[in-house]
């Protein structure tokens, strides 16, 4: 959960790393190098806390929406052969797509789509970005994760680039859904329905939403009364994952200095990042992610109204959740099966598995019955009969 308020901070410390071994390499007496590494560590400090000094001045702005155009995602010939970090190959794979996730493993939006592809069973390839210089993503004008490459062209080379995890997951499912019918279907008309709307910040920076996001197409299809009740509903619930849930996360897992730390050891542990990044870089990650983002979340918790012991509001969203499931009699909010909205709340909550905040939401809430009836459904990949 690497999330915009916290490269800054990030960043500056790494500039100022860059600064320490700067100065410990061109400069030849010991006396120098001392004073460059304590300039270097003042720096980092000075540079972190700045760096999350304006983290939290941005958290504050309010935002203003002037409407500019709409474009859809173009397909694009132009991307670098970046090596896959991991690959998932699913036998009975029928879906014909050949998928590229560029991903922080533990970031909600990205466990949202593994989610959703796993589920489904459909294959794809993972290219790890580094969190704080994003190379892996360098050949995109979108600078989240994640982002979803589908290979649309073998012969000429062509991908059609998906943004936004539910933008991803509603255009895949519209795609899907008409494979085998008779209708002429292809996945950039698909993402035409998703058109991005452009609009300026206040501080001047031009950023967009995306139109239709939580809607599947149906091509012109008509959709029976009760379907369509039931879409809704899934919508609904989708948004809530998205526009609620997903904000108890940082207040929780940050919540003390000793929780940031060890969500960040464990992020660091199951995202590679020993293995994928150099120890120092991975070590300054790890160190001043856990400090700025135990700051940060405390901004976070004001900003989304979070009760004041932050756990509450976490147990309590999440029996929301259950009892929602439970009124409708079902196990999953789909019914016997999950949908969309199941693998949106089970993949936001995945992405805190490893962290204290997780181990206290199966204690003290009612979710742990679900969320394993989902994680079982999810690594069988029992949507793949669908
Ligand atoms: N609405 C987007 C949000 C994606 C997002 O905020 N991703 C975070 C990581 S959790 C990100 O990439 N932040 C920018 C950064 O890390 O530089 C989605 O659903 O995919």
């Amino acid at each position: 959960m690497l999330t915009r308020q916290l490269r800054p901070a990030i960043l500056n410390a790494f500039r100022a790393v860059n600064l320490v071994l700067r100065d410990v390499s061109t400069t030849g007496p010991k006396t120098v190098k001392k004073s460059g590494v304590r300039l270097g560590m003042a720096s980092l400090t000075v540079g972190a806390l700045v760096g999350t000094g304006y983290s939290i001045h941005q958290l504050n702005k309010p935002r203003l929406h002037i409407l500019n155009e709409q474009t859809t995602i173009a397909l694009i010939d132009n991307v670098p052969q970046i090596a896959p970090t991991k690959s998932f190959k699913y036998v009975g794979d029928t879906s014909g797509l050949k998928l590229t996730l560029f991903q922080y493993q533990t970031c909600p939006f990205c466990c949202k789509v593994r989610a959703f592809l796993d589920y489904y069973g459909i294959s794809y390839d993972v290219v790890e970005v580094d969190p704080v210089l994003r190379q892996a993503t360098k050949w995109s004008t979108y600078k989240k994760v994640p982002i979803l490459l589908a290979l649309v062209d073998k012969e000429k080379g062509t991908y059609q680039p998906l943004n936004d995890s539910t933008m991803i997951i509603s255009s895949l499912a519209s795609y899907l859904k008409d494979q085998d019918s008779s209708t002429d279907n292809d996945l950039h008309s698909v993402v035409k329905c998703y058109p991005s709307m452009t609009y300026q910040d206040e501080d001047g920076s031009v950023k967009s939403e995306i139109m239709n996001k939580y809607f599947l197409m149906f091509n012109n299809k008509q959709v029976r009364d009760d379907v369509k009740e039931k879409l809704n509903e899934e919508r609904k619930w989708r948004k809530w994952a998205d526009d609620v849930l997903v904000h108890d996360l940082s207040p929780n897992v940050y919540r003390t200095k000793a929780e940031a730390l060890q969500a960040f050891n464990w992020f660091s542990e199951v995202g590679e990042w020993e293995k994928n990044f150099p120890s120092w870089e991975r070590n300054l990650i790890v160190y001043v992610g856990a400090s700025a983002m135990w700051l940060i979340g405390k901004r976070l918790k004001k900003r989304h109204n979070l009760k004041d012991d932050v756990r509450e509001s976490l147990y309590d969203h999440c029996n929301q959740w259950t009892r929602a499931i439970k009124a409708k009699g079902g196990e999953f909010m789909g019914g016997k099966e999950p949908n969309l909205a199941d693998l949106a709340v089970f993949g936001v909550l995945s992405s805190i598995e490893g962290c204290d905040a997780f181990k206290d939401l199966l204690q003290y809430s009612n979710i742990k019955g679900w969320y394993f009836s989902m994680k079982d459904a999810v690594k069988q990949h029992k949507g793949a009969a669908f």
